[in-house]
């Protein structure tokens, strides 16, 4: 009998609940996002050599956990990734393990959302990167995605934080994703460029939204079939 009502109720409906049951993967799969633990940073070769060993740790190039404000520039919490100017791009990795999703995105039905807040002490036009890049089980050497990357040339106002974000589908094999933020270095002038809450969510179908459409695409039928 519950069954029953289940399938007469109107399929709008049923995706709304479904909607609603859904809505719990948009946790932040990032390990100390916040960059408030300076011994979660070590340097890029060191977490480049082994993802597995080095999961969870952000990767530096050219940066430090920095405490209290710089130029202005006052972090979220107590502290945040300060990354030196010069070079041609400042940047740190984080590499997440993805197996908890392997059927989904070998349906190519995994998408992920990544971002992050960037600001620097000065008007010099500094441009912030964000990028997710792809690799199967063998790691660094092994890389199967293209680079979907956002940039922004910053605001110069040290009192305000600007988010950049980037988001699509997992490309099909991928194993692990990096989440990585960058300043490219001849843009930002001799100065720090600093970043805090960093993001990284990963979406799949939600089991329970795709049955309850099936009831509902069910529920039609049978009144088709019925009328
Ligand atoms: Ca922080
Ligand atoms: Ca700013």
């Amino acid at each position: 009998m519950k069954l029953q009502k289940i399938v007469n109720t109107p399929i709008a409906t049923l995706t709304l609940i479904g909607s609603l049951i859904g809505g719990a993967n948009a946790a932040n799969l990032l390990i100390d996002p916040g960059f408030e633990d300076a011994s979660n940073l070590q340097g890029l070769g060191t977490t480049v050599s082994n993802f597995n060993t080095n999961q969870g740790k952000w990767g530096v190039e050219g940066g430090i956990a920095l405490s209290g404000t710089l130029n202005g520039v006052t972090p979220y919490n107590t502290m945040m990734l300060s990354m030196q100017s010069g070079g041609s791009y400042n940047q740190a990795f984080q590499f997440t393990n993805l197996s908890a999703y392997t059927s989904e995105i070998a349906s190519g039905s995994a998408t992920f959302d990544m971002s992050a807040l960037f600001n620097t002490g000065g008007p010099h036009n500094a441009l912030g990167i964000i990028s997710a890049q792809f690799y199967g089980a063998g790691g660094w050497n092994n890389k199967i995605g293209s680079q979907q990357s956002n940039s922004l040339t910053l605001d110069g106002d040290a009192s305000t934080w600007e988010q950049i974000s980037s988001s699509g589908v997992i490309p099909t094999g991928a194993v692990w994703m990096s989440t990585e933020v960058a300043y490219k270095g001849d843009t930002m002038g001799g100065m720090e460029g600093f970043v805090d809450e960093a993001s990284l969510a990963i979406a799949v179908p939600e089991p329970s939204s795709t049955l309850l459409l099936g009831l509902g695409s069910l529920g039609l039928l049978l009144r088709r079939s019925r009328s």
